[in-house]
Order: C-alpha cells, then structure tokens, then sequence
C-alpha cells in the first residue's frame, strides 16, 4: 500500500487544541437583562400561504416570527383572524380563569392543601386561543402546562381541583400527579409526567383516525426543553411519513426547569426550522399573541382536515414565574428576564386590543378579573369538602392495587395483603376519615 502523509502528523503540535461548546444563558441571577438580540420583527409582516403550500415554501415562516398585534394595540396583516369581539371577549375570559385558577392553586399548594402545582402564567395564549381554533372533538395530547385547554373545553374546574387535592372525588383516584389530569368527554388525553411520550402518541392517534377515514385531527403539545427526547423526533418522522392529520405545538418558553432552550440547540435555530428537515410545514408565532396563536393553530388545522399534511408550531414565549411549586428560579435566572420580556403578557395584550377597538374597558376587565377569582374561590371551597392533603378524605388505601388487571395476578395480591396488613399495624382504626372516601 502506497504511504500516504498523515494528516495528524503534518497538523504537527502547532495545531490549536479542539474546545467543547458548552451553551451558557446569557443572564444570570444579578446580571442586567438585554434581550436587544431577539429579533420579533414587525406584525403584519409576515405573509400568509395557502393552508395546502410545500413544506419547502415556508423556510421565512420557520424562521421569523408570525405576529399580528402591535404595538398599537390594533391587529395588522394577513394573520388577522378576523374574530368578532364577543369570540375576543370569550378568549380573554378563558385567559383570566386559567390565571385566577393558577394563583389560587398555587397558594393551595403553599397552604399544604396539595403537594405540587404548576403554573402557565404568560403562556395562557398558547393553550387557550390555540384550543379555540380546534374543534371541541379534536383530540389533545398536552403537556402539563395546559389547563387552559380544559378551561377552554368547559371541563368541570371542580374536577380539576379535586385532582389536584387527590381527594375522594377525583376520577383518577390518586393515582396521577396533581394537575396530570385527563377526561374521555373533554378529548383530552391524559397527561403523562414522561416528557414528549404524548407526541408519538398524538400522531399515532391521528394516523388512526385517518386510516378510519373519520374527521377528527390530534393535537400535541410540548414544551422546547422536551424536544431533545427521541419521542419528540419520531412523532415527527411518522407525522411526516404518514402525512398524519396533526399539529405538533412546541411551546418555547425558553426554560426547561433550570435548563435555558441552548440545551434543547436554540442557540444554532428555531424549534420551527426543526420541521423543515422533516418535511413539515413549519410556523414560529408569537405565543403571547392570542390572535397570532389563534390564527397559527387554525391555519394547521385546516391544513391537516384538508389532507394537506402536518404542522410544526412553534410558540415563542416566556415563562414568567417558577417551573413549578417545587422549583425557585431565582437561583438560576435573572429576576428582571420577566418585566424585559420583549413580547409583553398575553392578557393584557388581548385586554388592551380590546379597549382599542371599543369593546372592552377597564371596569369590565377588573370586574371579569373579581368574578374569575370569586368563582375559583367557591369551587375550591365546594372541591374542599371532598378532602385535601393529609386530611385523609381520599380513595381507600386498597384501590390503589385495583383496576389495573382484570384478574390481580397472585405477586400483587401477596403485595396488598402485605400493604395492608403494614397499614394496619402502623395506624391501628385507621387514619381519621379513612375509608369515607367513594
Ligand atoms: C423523560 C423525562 N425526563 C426528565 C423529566 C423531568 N422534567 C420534568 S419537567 C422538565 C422540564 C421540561 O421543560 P420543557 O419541555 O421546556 O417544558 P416546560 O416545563 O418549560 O413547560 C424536566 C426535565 C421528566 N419528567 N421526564
Ligand atoms: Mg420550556
């Protein structure tokens, strides 16, 4: 074999040594926020293809960002969903509730009446106005950051609490996580606390319903940090393949826990480009623009009803307080991230959008704001009455081995006999309440 020069060699002991990236958020506890890099171009810019256009088209799409509330307060551009002020006035409702529902949860949590909550404060738009662009039957895979779905589709809030209580009326039993809720009735498939299982899971369901010939389509949602599971990129790939009736919503809220969206590769693209190498039609929207994400989850929609094909959403948003009860950012992020933000808040986006256009003003805001609050309050009150943490007022201790196997299989049974007897021996009577439960 002839000699061939060794590349190592010939780069000698002169060549620079090779460095790891590791990405870094640009703001830290302490520091000075400058969000001046994060380019938001102009609402009203973007242009707006037919529902049925090439997946190659949308590269600008991909890349910029689809707004259509300015500054102004006024809607601008061909994204202008055109609602009538009563459907505007109905989305802000079911903004301010999922809000009024998170604060009083989260002081529930604080109070000790549930072990866990976790809030969507600033990321109302993307559940809510995105719910409404759906039809009520379309089926959801959510993240845990969407109550605002469930507001939207009139799931009972009493239900929810009783969920987050674990109390003796919820329908899951205490067997998920506070807030992993889930209802048949509501097309809302259960959350699960494995990030991104619900992607594959959307798309599968929608490729059923194509192979039924049926009308329904699947949506998902999941958060910007979850992208880098696997799950994430084979839902793409079958959405793709299989031209799947379905819209996959990543909500880039730039925070996964402590991890900043550089882990998830947000320092190298957009979520949405990720479509472009799958073949998907790809859209990256203000998510705190209600009529942007209206408009975006609409235009998906009716492309996946249409034959035409899947749908990458991104929304670019922010998460403005902890990841959950259990998390404290101000370890980790600086404090004023928040008020810098340069895309604002959604509800008083929408609240001040509204007032612009004469239909909506302070005193009917306020008023809204009281009634959410004082409803919640109420229902908390009534959900109460079930139980809360610690109170005892939940399922029977024994239901927990129950409704899993048709027949409990014999490993199991010694399990509950055993679980059982320990319980028994530990709180002889039982705890106070124990057993009350349905
Ligand atoms: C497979 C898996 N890995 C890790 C976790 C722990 N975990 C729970 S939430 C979370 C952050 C997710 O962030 P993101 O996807 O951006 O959603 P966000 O919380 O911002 O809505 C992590 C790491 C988990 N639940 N499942
Ligand atoms: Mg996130």
């Amino acid at each position: 074999m002839a000699d061939r020069p060794d590349p190592q060699a010939q780069a000698g002991h002169n060549a620079p040594g090779l460095s790891l990236h590791v990405p870094e958020p640009k703001f830290r506890p302490g520091d000075a926020v400058d969000f001046s890099h994060v380019d938001v171009g102009e609402p009203g810019k973007q242009p707006r293809p037919d529902e049925t256009c090439a997946p190659d088209t949308m590269h600008d799409l991909a890349y910029g960002l689809v707004r259509v509330l300015g500054d102004d307060n006024r809607a601008h551009g061909p994204w202008d969903p055109k609602l009538d002020p009563e459907t505007l006035r109905t989305m802000l409702g079911h903004m301010a509730m999922t809000r009024a529902f998170d604060e009083r949860m989260f002081r529930g949590q604080r109070q000790g009446k549930t072990s866990f909550y976790m809030k969507c404060t600033g990321e109302e738009a993307t559940s809510v106005a995105a719910s409404m662009a759906l039809a009520s039957d379309d089926m959801v895979f959510p993240s845990y950051r969407q109550q605002g779905i469930l507001i939207q589709r009139g799931y009972p809030l009493i239900e929810m609490i009783n969920q987050i209580y674990s109390n003796r009326g919820d329908k899951l039993k205490g067997r998920q996580l506070p807030i992993m809720y889930s209802s048949r009735e509501h097309s809302f498939f259960s959350i699960s606390g494995n990030l991104a299982t619900q992607t594959p899971q959307a798309v599968g369901w929608a490729m059923a319903s194509a192979i039924k010939g049926d009308t329904r389509i699947a949506a998902t949602w999941v958060g910007e940090g979850s992208t880098a599971e696997g799950d994430f990129h084979s839902a793409c790939l079958f959405a793709t393949v299989y031209n799947a009736p379905v819209i996959l919503n990543v909500i880039n809220n730039q925070w996964a826990i402590s991890s900043f969206s550089g882990f998830a590769g947000a320092e190298r693209t957009t979520f949405a480009a990720r479509a472009l190498g799958y073949g998907l039609a790809g859209l990256r929207v203000d998510g705190n623009d209600p009529l942007a994400c209206y408009a975006a989850e609409q235009w998906a929609a009716n492309r996946a009803r249409a034959n035409a094909g899947p749908t990458l959403i991104e929304f670019f948003t922010y998460r403005a307080e902890g990841h959950s009860t259990s998390d404290d950012p101000s370890g980790y992020r600086s404090a004023t991230e928040r008020e810098e933000w340069p895309l604002g808040d959604p509800v008083m986006r929408l609240k001040k959008h509204l007032i612009e256009i004469g239909e909506w003003d302070e005193e009917r805001q306020e008023k809204m704001d009281l009634e959410a609050a004082e409803h919640v309050k109420k229902v908390t009150k009534e959900a109460e009455a079930n139980g809360i943490l610690g109170h005892g007022l939940h399922h029977p201790f024994r239901t927990m081995f129950e409704d899993v196997f048709e027949e409990l299989p014999w490993h199991l049974k010694e399990q509950a006999e055993q679980a059982i007897h320990e319980r028994e021996t530990k709180f002889p009577g039982g705890l106070p309440n124990e057993g009350k439960g349905a």
